[in-house]
């Protein structure tokens, strides 16, 4: 693969907060080398105290903003922007505390939880994964899933997405985003998957099946950078779990009933608990959902 320096533009100066150390730009996913960016790629870089956001000509439309509150990388295609996100975060080292963020509208082999499939049929759905490398500013853990859920909600601003316990954004009742937390020891990783060009066919049936998916309307680099910068501004506030509670229960349908997955027990939700768990309505009265998974 070939550098292309003469078609990378410079735009959108911003002003650094809290400017760490230059470090070298971003190279290929697949290279491993550092000496630039390529088409279809962006990255961040520091130049006289501000930021700056690198790409080939060929994005620049698409670049509104960022850098300011993450390291950003948008890749031209990756497996998982998970993986992706813990092999560049090992080889950034410790100098730049900033959550990174990696993302592309072309991933390969997507994972929900439990080892399910994330649909991407490459036509410029977001996949992104942001990277918290230093403390957040959140107890319990167990809250963070649904934080992120109401950040990516709010960062897509449109007042008829719901929320799903405990992430799954919907429109219609047809499932638009969901989010996926791990951890390495190292960070925590939040992977963030968004329809926005198509909605790809879910199974119906067999352990993969799900709901039908939906998608938003908007421009795949836009909408993950504002999810990106909105997580990255995030880690710099304090938080705490009744704001959780409150903020997540806002987006909320609570008429909706949900199926689990597991049993095919219809329940309706009925309140959120401080730590994260689901209240909810079922055949035999009310119980606290804690990893149940809600189709
Ligand atoms: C999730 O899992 O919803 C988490 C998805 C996280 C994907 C992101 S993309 C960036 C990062 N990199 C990764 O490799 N993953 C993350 P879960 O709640 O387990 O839901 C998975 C289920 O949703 C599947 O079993 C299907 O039923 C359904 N599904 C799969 N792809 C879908 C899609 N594109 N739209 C709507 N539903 C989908």
């Amino acid at each position: 693969m070939g550098v292309q320096l003469r078609s990378i533009v410079l735009v959108h100066r911003l002003r650094a907060p809290a400017p760490p150390p230059h470090r070298p730009l971003l190279g290929s996913e697949n290279s491993g080398a550092r000496t630039g960016i390529w088409a279809g790629e962006q990255s961040c870089m520091l130049r006289r105290g501000r930021w700056v956001q690198l790409a080939a000509l060929s994005q620049a439309r698409a670049m509104a903003r960022t850098c300011a509150h993450v390291d950003w990388r948008w890749l031209a295609s990756a497996p998982s922007t998970i993986d992706a996100a813990k092999r560049l975060l090992r080889d950034r080292g410790n100098e730049d505390t900033r959550p990174l963020a990696v993302a592309t509208a072309h991933q390969t082999a997507g994972r929900g939880t439990k080892g399910r499939a994330w649909h991407d049929d490459g036509q410029g759905n977001v996949a992104l994964t942001v990277a918290f490398s230093s403390p957040i500013p959140l107890t319990p853990l167990t809250l963070l899933p649904l934080r992120i859920g109401t950040l990516v909600v709010e960062a897509l601003g449109d007042a008829n997405l719901t929320l799903k316990w405990p992430n799954d954004v919907l429109l219609d009742k047809k499932k638009v985003a969901g989010v996926l937390v791990e951890s390495d020891g190292t960070a925590l990783y939040m992977g963030i998957g968004v329809n926005v060009a198509s909605a790809p066919t879910v199974p119906k049936t067999g352990p993969d099946r799900g709901r039908p998916a939906g998608n938003v309307a908007g421009d795949a680099v836009e909408i993950a950078q504002s999810i990106a910068d909105a997580l990255g501004a995030w880690t710099l506030q304090p938080d705490d779990a009744a704001a959780v509670v409150r903020d997540w229960s806002k987006h909320v349908d609570w008429n909706q009933t949900g199926e689990l997955r597991e049993t095919g027990e219809r329940v309706t939700p009925v309140k959120l608990l401080p730590d994260g768990r689901l209240r909810v309505q079922g055949a035999g009265g009310e119980r606290d959902l804690v990893a149940d998974y809600l189709l």
